[in-house]
């Protein structure tokens, strides 16, 4: 007996936190084993950052049911993932923060559930808070379901009311759950135990993909029919129409390796039936969305369409003064090859040369997207440069530009609301609905176009002090929306190399916010801080104070200094304005002019204002 499920929500609302205790539940773990919290964010990034970037299987045994659980990550950026692994099962776990309410993701990932006929659970969760209003976001999720449509037999999905934190459910709020029963009964009692006949020819659509060294790309997915046995003939089919497949070029060959989930672990396997989730390997040319089958009977099932990237931003080796102090691999080749390799698993991006050798264009689903790439490729020890993300436009139906444009849901105190709506008015953001929900916080939803984004993040958390939460994901593409004010403030440019001097910082810190601290080497056009008005400086920020006895420089003097603003990558990105880049190297993340030289940058600048006024 078999049942497959996935775990879907918005960002954080508590999927790996519910898998933990799932299997911790269902007995996947020795009663001794020491497990992380969190166990199915697996890789270095997803613990740092606490974030599902890759969606997962595992396994649990409930009374003697099979239950394949795929943990999927709640980020927008990752939405096509979330898609894409909903094809292997058959039926989901809605998770709904109890005070939150459905966010933008929950919608898109729940449409595209109800969408493929899969049945659901609702489990309002994190009802522990203090702010949990439970009830409120039951008729919520019950709403959503309404205007997304679904089926009466869907609109009938058990509600539970869920703490993943503590491990309960509960159906009725006046009877607190003590464990995770009612949630693993419903699985057992509302999913449908998968329909495939064991007997009929084989057939499996590739929903992931993973790769190992050892065994190259390794297929994932739900066996549809019929049964697979290590060393079986097999075809993998060209993507295409479903149906029969006749004279078109097709992989046939042997199934190497053949492996089940079953908790944390892949088990090895000699043979796997229809209806349970398994990798195969053996295959050069898998791809998600191409079908298994017996060679006998070559049925294609419908594919799976990869998502269209929105943002690109240029990967460039890096050509700074500092280039190959900190990295192993720098050249143009290692950076290429590094980026096409990304590809094997990578569905959602694309890598295009440019007329540049030493540059590639990079597209992706969003910041984040190309962040964990860009974080990823550094930890490896590459270093190369990354100029400001481009939103991909595309011609409409009449011939008219069109931009990608994003849904924006904001939470604020009420009487932060005026200073959001102010700084989203020239970013172009149009107000789709408001709600006070009488406790004091606003929620407000807009639709803007995702470049009136770049740079909001960090200052809409400056301006809401940090009480603020903010959303955006992909809503779709429309009119080109117009030219759009940039970055309101200038930046201070070392005019030299050097090492950044305390006595310089306490001169510059009263109109700057500082991007470096007393010791950090600069290069003349690397960016050292922001000027708190418009237009650029350049500065010397290692200019020492004459001295009148001996004393060692840097320690010169008992100026009280700022801490340095933090650049993280996310943040690199949304700061820089077009003739800037990021160099990002294994140990620092720097910000730099293009152009280096100050008296380059001033040619430039009056070559500009020429045509400017030319024109
Ligand atoms: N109060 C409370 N906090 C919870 C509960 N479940 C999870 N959290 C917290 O919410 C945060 C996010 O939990 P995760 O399990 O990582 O959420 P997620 O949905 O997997 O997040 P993504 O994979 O990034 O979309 C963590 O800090 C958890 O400790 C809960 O039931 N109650
Ligand atoms: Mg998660």
């Amino acid at each position: 007996m078999i049942r497959n499920i996935a775990i879907i929500a918005h960002v954080d609302h508590g999927k790996t936190t519910l898998v933990d205790q799932m299997l911790r539940q269902a007995g996947a773990f020795r009663a001794n084993q020491h497990v992380e919290e969190r166990v199915m964010d697996s890789n270095p990034l997803e613990k740092e950052r606490g974030i599902t970037i890759l969606a997962k299987n595992t396994s649990v045994h409930w009374h003697g049911t099979k239950i394949n659980i795929v943990d999927t990550p709640g980020h927008a950026d990752f939405g096509g993932e979330v898609e894409r692994i909903l094809r292997m099962v058959d039926g989901f776990v809605l998770l709904v923060d109890a005070a939150e309410g459905p966010m933008p993701q929950t919608r898109f990932v729940t449409r595209k559930a109800l969408a493929l006929g899969l049945k659901p659970i609702v489990a309002i969760n994190k009802i522990d808070r203090s702010d949990a209003e439970p009830l409120r976001v039951h008729d919520e999720v019950l709403g959503l379901f309404i205007d997304l449509e679904a089926t009466h037999e869907q609109l009938d999905a058990p509600f539970l009311y869920t703490s993943s934190r503590a491990g309960t459910a509960t159906p009725e709020l006046d009877h607190p759950g003590t464990d995770l029963t009612p949630l693993f009964q419903a699985v057992i009692d509302h999913i449908p135990t998968p329909t495939g006949d064991p007997e009929l020819p084989f057939q499996m659509l590739v929903s992931t993909l993973d790769f190992s060294s050892f065994l190259g790309r390794i297929a994932i997915g739900r066996i549809e029919r019929g049964r697979v046995r290590v060393g079986d003939q097999v075809s993998l089919l060209p993507m295409g129409d479903p149906g029969m497949v006749v004279d078109e070029p097709m992989e046939n060959g042997r199934v190497t390796k053949l492996y089940t989930f079953d908790g944390l672990a892949r088990v090895e396997v000699q043979e796997a039936s229809a209806g349970d989730i398994v990798c195969l390997a053996g295959f050069e040319t898998i791809e998600i969305g191409k079908t298994f089958t017996s060679i006998e009977v070559p049925e294609r099932l419908l594919g799976i369409a990869v998502e269209e990237p929105t943002i690109s931003v240029d990967f460039i080796v890096n050509n700074g003064p500092f280039a190959g102090r900190d990295g192993k691999y720098v050249t143009s080749r290692q950076l290429r090859d590094r980026l096409f390799k990304e590809l094997e698993r990578n569905v959602a991006l694309k890598v295009e040369p440019t007329d540049s050798p030493d540059t590639h264009s990079v597209s992706g689903r969003g910041e984040l997207h190309l962040g964990i790439l860009m974080e990823t490729m550094r930890r490896e020890g590459y270093e190369f440069q990354v100029s400001r993300p481009r939103v991909i436009t595309r011609i409409g139906e009449n011939g008219e530009r069109q931009e990608p444009y994003e849904e924006l849901m904001i939470d604020v105190p009420e009487e932060y609301m005026g200073v959001v709506m102010e700084r989203l008015g020239p970013r172009r953001a149009e107000m789709k609905e408001m709600r006070n929900n009488g406790t004091g916080l606003v929620r407000l939803a807009f639709k803007i176009p995702a470049r009136g984004l770049f740079g909001y993040r960090s200052e809409f958390l400056t301006d809401t002090r940090g009480t603020g939460i903010i959303h955006h994901r992909f809503l779709e593409y429309g009119p080109w929306a117009g030219p759009l004010a940039g970055r309101k403030r200038g930046v201070l440019v070392a005019d030299r190399e050097g090492s950044v001097v305390a006595f310089a910082l306490g001169n510059l810190q009263e109109r700057a916010q500082m991007f470096v601290a007393p010791g950090d080497l600069v290069y003349e056009g690397m960016i050292a801080g922001e000027n708190s008005r418009p237009g650029d400086l350049d500065v010397n920020v290692t200019k020492e104070k004459k001295l009148t006895n001996m004393r060692a420089s840097g320690s010169d003097d008992n100026v009280l200094l700022e801490p340095p603003r933090q650049i993280t990558l996310e943040y690199a990105m949304e700061y820089i304005e077009e003739d800037e880049l990021i160099e990002v190297t294994p140990k620092t993340i720097r910000l730099r002019k293009r152009v280096l030289q100050v008296n380059d940058r001033k040619k430039a600048a009056r070559a500009a204002a020429r045509v400017a006024d030319a024109s």
